[in-house]
Order: structure tokens, then sequence, then C-alpha cells
């Protein structure tokens, strides 16, 4: 069959049917915007939107709501993100406080305070988007202090989530689907861009890794508020179900480290299921924005319920290649994405990369079906726009379907097994270290300071507790880390309880200390970038094998880290980037340090999604770490 508009054969995609051309769905917003700040638009294209560059350029169109580059018309509408909550009117639902409680708004440096005032309690946020963020092509804004800091607050969020009126408003809908016409498609938005709302609580509430902590430490709060926040997702969707939009997006972010596989299990695959049934039944599509590394995460995902994964990021960005998400979803889910990031820029894949990678995967895909391809999850701001051109070329000539299966070479059966061959084999040790061994493996602090407390009483020395004992056990918790075998909880748990047990150790190691005791690690995500959850793991997981760390947080910028390395005078200065678009400041840091002559005084260890070792090299760093667990055998190689 072949189709007249982008819509219905996007339509038909998602819905399974084999269409005649694979769609190229390019989402230009991020990319748009930040060069369009800073002038650098395609000559032509100076004035245009994204929408009138895709048209002119025959790509079909793809908005999600809520869209944060298109639709902010007002602040206001943006007021309430720290707690999940958007007020646009191209949204199929409307929504207000209870008139119980009061909502007052104050700033301080660029940051806006939102106080909650409520019947039972107060609660307030800190955070906004700053012009700067814009620029480096985030749409997205960052909450400084999250809305739940003590256990008296998740009453109070309870509350104000429980209490929120819930309404539909379908005109806005219809007229910015009508908008985008047949040139494309618009997805409503659900109640939050998490999936559940656990998963919201996780996003939104409670600061990232603290989170974990809480999850472990006080669940049945956790459960109580997750249940009063579903009193508003159950509005949400019944109103979606009478919406004009078909298709409907639901929850984003997944990962296979934040959101582990137990974890998506009991507390996000539930939602999306019920979500897709009853949606489903009322002839919605549903679509779920998968863009982070779902290695671990392939089967779940696959059984969710969803009919569409979104913004799939495949191999070389994630370490699922394009040919086993195909293998693996076809048969449930359409594939939406599939272009990663970072083959689109020249400063992150050369020309042979970027036709590698698109000879692959037309040879991967066959037979096209349930496939739309897009850059997952948008164009960056430093994307070549011929490359842009050339695979709507290639989609428009290669991707006639059905394709027949070409001689695909799977880039990465082997990539696939890398962390696995880098586990070192676990050292055997003394018998009475065992108990240390096993409550720091259990995350049980309690367990561990009563049992170093009677080996340090029974005369054992401190130094041999830390070092055979307690630091033997972190590097076993790392190394099940990077297989997959342990999660993110684990390996906080584990590093909590270790923390706990250097205190007790603490006093006796004054005459003689641990090795990794004197070491001082400073460490930071670079400036524009407020990706956190990565760099505070190496943190905790460098403090758990002792080290004294000094984390000064997310965007910080060359000059604090030029400072802060003067004034601490680590032996190790760490970097964390998740940004294509800000890796670079790494390069800047480095360069910094040899002209204010303090160079040679610190090794530099950098990290983060996009970064890898060629890229460390290239830049001077002196290591490069892929996971926490690497990240603690690189600074103990270091500093010997
Ligand atoms: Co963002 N995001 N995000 N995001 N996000 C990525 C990074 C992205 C790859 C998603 C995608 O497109 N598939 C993409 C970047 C693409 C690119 O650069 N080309 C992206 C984007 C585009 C964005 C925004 C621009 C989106 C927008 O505005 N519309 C925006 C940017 C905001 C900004 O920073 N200015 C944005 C925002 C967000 C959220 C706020 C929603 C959230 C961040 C929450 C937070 O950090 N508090 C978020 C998330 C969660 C992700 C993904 C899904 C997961 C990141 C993560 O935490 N992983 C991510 C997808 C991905 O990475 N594939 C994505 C788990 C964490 C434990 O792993 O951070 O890799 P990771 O850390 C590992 C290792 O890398 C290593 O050890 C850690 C633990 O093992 N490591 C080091 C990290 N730092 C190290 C330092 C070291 C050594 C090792 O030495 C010093």
């Amino acid at each position: 069959m072949t189709y007249s508009t982008h819509r219905q054969r996007i339509l038909d995609a998602m819905r399974g049917k084999m269409v005649d051309v694979i769609p190229f769905v390019p989402r230009l917003d991020l990319w748009w915007i930040a060069n369009s700040m800073a002038g650098t638009l395609p000559s032509g294209y100076e004035d245009k939107k994204p929408d009138d560059i895709a048209r002119a350029e025959g790509w079909a169109c793809y908005h999600m709501v809520p869209d944060f580059t298109n639709m902010i018309k007002s602040p206001d509408d943006m007021l309430h993100q720290s707690i999940g909550l958007f007020n646009f009117i191209q949204s199929v639902y409307g929504w207000r406080f209870s008139e119980d409680m009061e909502v007052t708004v104050g700033e301080k440096d660029g940051q806006q305070i939102i106080e909650y005032k409520t019947p039972v309690g107060t609660v307030r946020t800190v955070g906004g988007l700053t012009e700067d963020m814009k620029r480096k092509g985030a749409s997205l804004g960052w909450t400084q202090e999250r809305i739940i800091k003590t256990d008296a607050d998740y009453d109070v969020v309870g509350w104000i989530f429980e209490n929120l009126e819930v309404f539909p408003q379908y005109d806005g809908a219809t007229e910015y689907r009508d908008e985008v016409g047949e040139d494309g498609v618009v997805a409503a938005g659900g109640a939050s861009l998490a999936a559940s709302p656990m998963h919201h609580i996780q996003k939104e509430f409670i600061d990232s890794t603290r989170f974990y902590f809480e999850y472990e430490d006080n669940y049945p709060l956790m459960q109580r508020l997750a249940e009063r926040v579903g009193v508003y997702y159950d509005k949400v969707m019944k109103i979606i179900g009478d919406s004009p939009y078909e298709v409907v997006l639901w929850g984003a972010n997944y990962d296979e480290m934040l959101t582990y596989p137990p974890y998506f299990a009991k507390e996000i695959a539930p939602w999306i299921k019920k979500v897709s049934d009853y949606l489903g039944e009322r002839g919605k599509i549903v679509s779920t924005h998968t863009d982070g590394e779902n290695q671990g995460l392939m089967d779940q995902i696959r059984d969710c319920g969803a009919h569409v994964a979104e913004s799939v990021t495949p191999y070389p960005m994630t370490k699922v290649t394009i040919e086993e998400y195909y293998r693996r979803w076809r048969d449930s889910l359409t594939i939406m994405g599939g272009i990663p990031e970072s083959i689109l820029s020249p400063a992150t894949a050369t020309e042979e990369e970027f036709e590698a990678f698109m000879d692959n995967l037309f040879a991967s895909v066959a037979p096209g079906d349930r496939l739309i391809l897009g850059t997952a999850d948008s164009t960056p701001p430093g994307a070549s726009f011929d490359r842009l051109r050339r695979i709507g070329e290639r989609t428009l000539t290669e991707g006639r379907l059905p394709l027949t299966a070409g001689d695909a070479r799977p880039v990465s059966e082997s990539e696939l097994q890398r962390a696995a061959a880098r586990v070192s084999p676990e050292k055997t040790i003394d018998r009475r270290l065992l108990p240390v061994k096993e409550a720091i493996m259990d995350g049980d602090e309690d367990a561990l300071t009563s049992v170093v407390a009677e080996l340090l009483g029974e005369g054992y020395a401190a130094r041999d507790i830390l070092n055979d004992g307690m630091i033997g056990a972190m590097e076993v918790i790392g190394a099940r880390f990077r297989t997959g075998e342990l999660f993110i909880p684990d390996v906080l748990l584990a590093a909590r309880a270790m923390n706990e047990g250097l205190r007790v150790l603490e006093p006796h190691l004054a005459e003689g200390k641990g090795a990794a005791e004197e070491v001082r690690v400073l460490i930071g995500t670079v400036q524009g970038d407020m990706h956190d959850i990565g760099k505070n793991m190496v943190a905790i997981m460098l403090k758990g094998v002792g080290c004294e760390v000094k984390d000064i947080g997310i965007n910080v910028t060359t000059d604090e880290f030029i400072r802060q390395t003067e004034e601490f005078n680590p032996h190790i200065l760490g970097m964390s980037a998740l940004l294509t678009t800000t890796m670079d400041q790494m390069k800047l840091v480095i360069d910094s340090l040899t002209e204010r002559g303090i160079r040679d005084g610190v090794k530099v260890i950098v990290g983060g999604a996009p970064v890898n070792k060629k890229f460390a090299a290239d830049i001077g760093a002196d290591g490069y770490a892929a996971d926490a667990g690497e990240a603690v055998s690189l600074v103990q190689g270091l500093v010997g």
C-alpha cells in the first residue's frame, strides 16, 4: 500500500502494519532552539520553525505534549515542573490545586522558590531553567531543592495530589493536532513524564540518589504516597481515553541502572500495562520513551503492553545494537528512534562511521515494518544538517518495504560481553573477615558496625579490617554491579554501610592509615550539564573505599574546578559529562590546569555515557572509567 501522508504512514507503522517506506522523523526541536539562539540555522532556514524545516525537506513532524520547546506561552505553564505538573493549552487535560491551599512564588539568584501551603503542612521547591541551559540545548529545567526532604513532607505532597482537580480540555489539543495535520503525528502526554506514581516520586519528588535510600528505609511512606499520586494518574488516564489524540506518550527515561529490572517489574511495568490496556481498548496507541540503557530491561519493555517504544537509542550510545532491538522487540513493539545522536555530529562520529552506521542499519532491520526512524531522543545542537539530509534521502531509496535481509554485521555481540570480561577474580579472605564482607554486601550498617567493633575488641588490626575486609567487599560490589548482577541500590546501600564502618574504624586508623584514606578526590559534573546520578555513584563508591571525596555538584564552571583544585589540592580531579554538548568542557578544564601551572600536581579522570577512552586520551586526561566500579580501580591504579 502506498501512502499520501506522513500521518497515515506513521500511524500504520505504529499499529504494526507493513507500510511502503520507513518513515523518517528527525525531531529537530532542541537542535532548532540552540541554533536559532546562536544564529547558526542552515542557510535559507534562518527564520523558519522546526516544522517548516521538516516540511521543506520532506521529513515527517512529530510532537509530544508537553513539548517544552514549542508550547510554552507563559512561564506559568512550567511553574510547577519541579513536581511534574505542566499546564499547557495543547494538553488534553488541565488541573487546578485545591482552593484550600496557597502557592507563593519567590526568586533568589535566578532560581524560583515555590512554596505550597496546605492544611496539613508546607513544602517547597527551588529550581528553574536558565538562558545558559537553553543555549546548551536543554528544554527541561533543573530542580535544585526537591519537594520531599523530611518524612512529614510525604503527607503534604500526598494531600496536594489527592486534592488536584483534573478536567478535560480538548480544544487546544484538537487545534494543535490540526496544525501538524497530515504532516505528522502529535502524541498526548500522560500524567507527567513518569510512567507510574512511584516513578513520579523517583523522578520529581526526591533527590535522585537519596531516592534509593528512601526506597529501602521508608517504603511504607512511599507506597502510601504512590497510592495518593495514583488518584491523579487515574483521572488523567480516563480523560486521555476520551481525547482526540490517537497517540499517547506514557512514561519516560527508563534505564537498566536507574529503573533496574526488579524495580521496573514492580513499580513501572504494571502501570504501563494498565494504561495500555485501558487506552488500547479505546483505540489509542500507547508509546513509551525508552531513551536510556535498556540491555537489562529488554524483555520487560517488550512485554510491558505499550505499542511503541519511542526514542530508542542504540549502540554506540548504549550497549544494545539496532539489530538486537529489532530482533527482540519487533514482534510486540514498533521501534521509533534508532538513530543515536552521536552519529550526527562530526565531533563524535567521522563521515565513515556515520555511513557505516547507516549501511548496517538498513541491513539489520529487514523486513523493516514496525520501525520509524528518528533521532533519539532529539537532534543535538551540533548535528550536521547534511547528515540529516542523507538519512532522509537514504530512507527514501533504501527504506522501501519490505526489505530483504542483508549481510548485517551486528557490531557488538562481543561488545555486549565487554563488562563481563573485565570482572576481576574475587580474592579469598581471612575467615574472620567474612561477616564484614557479608554485612557490606547486604548493605547492613548495623551488622557491619557491630562486627567491626567486635574484631577491634579482639585486637584485629584496623588497617586489615579496612583493606582486606571492607575495601575488598566494595571491589566485589563494583565488579558485580558492572556485570549487572547487582543494581544501583545494592551499591548505594553497601557504600552507606561502608561509611558507617569507617566511622568506627577511624580512631583506630590514626597511626597507620589505610592506603586509600590518604587519597583526596575532587569531583563534579561539567558546566551546562545537570546529570548527577552517575557522578554521585562514583563519589559514593570512592568514599566507600576510604577516599576523601569533595563533590562540588553539577554545572561546575571551569573557573570553579580550578578554584576548588587550588583550594582542596586533590590527588584526583574527576569530571563527569552526560551530554555530547558538554563533554568538551573537560578539555577546557585540563587546559586551564596547565595554564595555571597546576596540571602536574593532579591526576585527571573523566567519565559519563558519551565519554570513552579515546576521548579521554585526546583531551589529555590521565584516565577514563566506564562505570563506578572501574573508577575505583582507576583511582587505585593512578595513586598506586
Ligand atoms: Co538526559 N540525556 N537529558 N536526563 N538522560 C541522556 C544523557 C541522553 C543520552 C538520552 C538520549 O538521548 N538517549 C541525552 C544526551 C544525548 C547527547 O548528549 N547527545 C540526554 C538529553 C538530550 C537530555 C536533555 C538535553 C533533554 C531535554 O532537555 N529535553 C536534558 C539535559 C539537561 C542538562 O543536563 N542540561 C536531560 C535531562 C535529563 C533528566 C533531568 C530527565 C534526567 C537526569 C536526572 C539526573 O541526573 N538527576 C536524565 C536522564 C535520567 C538521562 C538518561 C536516561 C540516564 C542517565 C543516567 O543517570 N544513567 C540518559 C540516557 C543514557 O545515558 N543512555 C540521558 C544512570 C547512571 C548511573 O549512569 O550517568 O552513565 P551514567 O554514569 C555511569 C558511567 O557513565 C560512569 O559511572 C556511572 C555509574 O556506573 N560515570 C563516570 C559517570 N560519570 C563518571 C565520572 C568518572 C568515572 C565514571 O570519573 C570522574
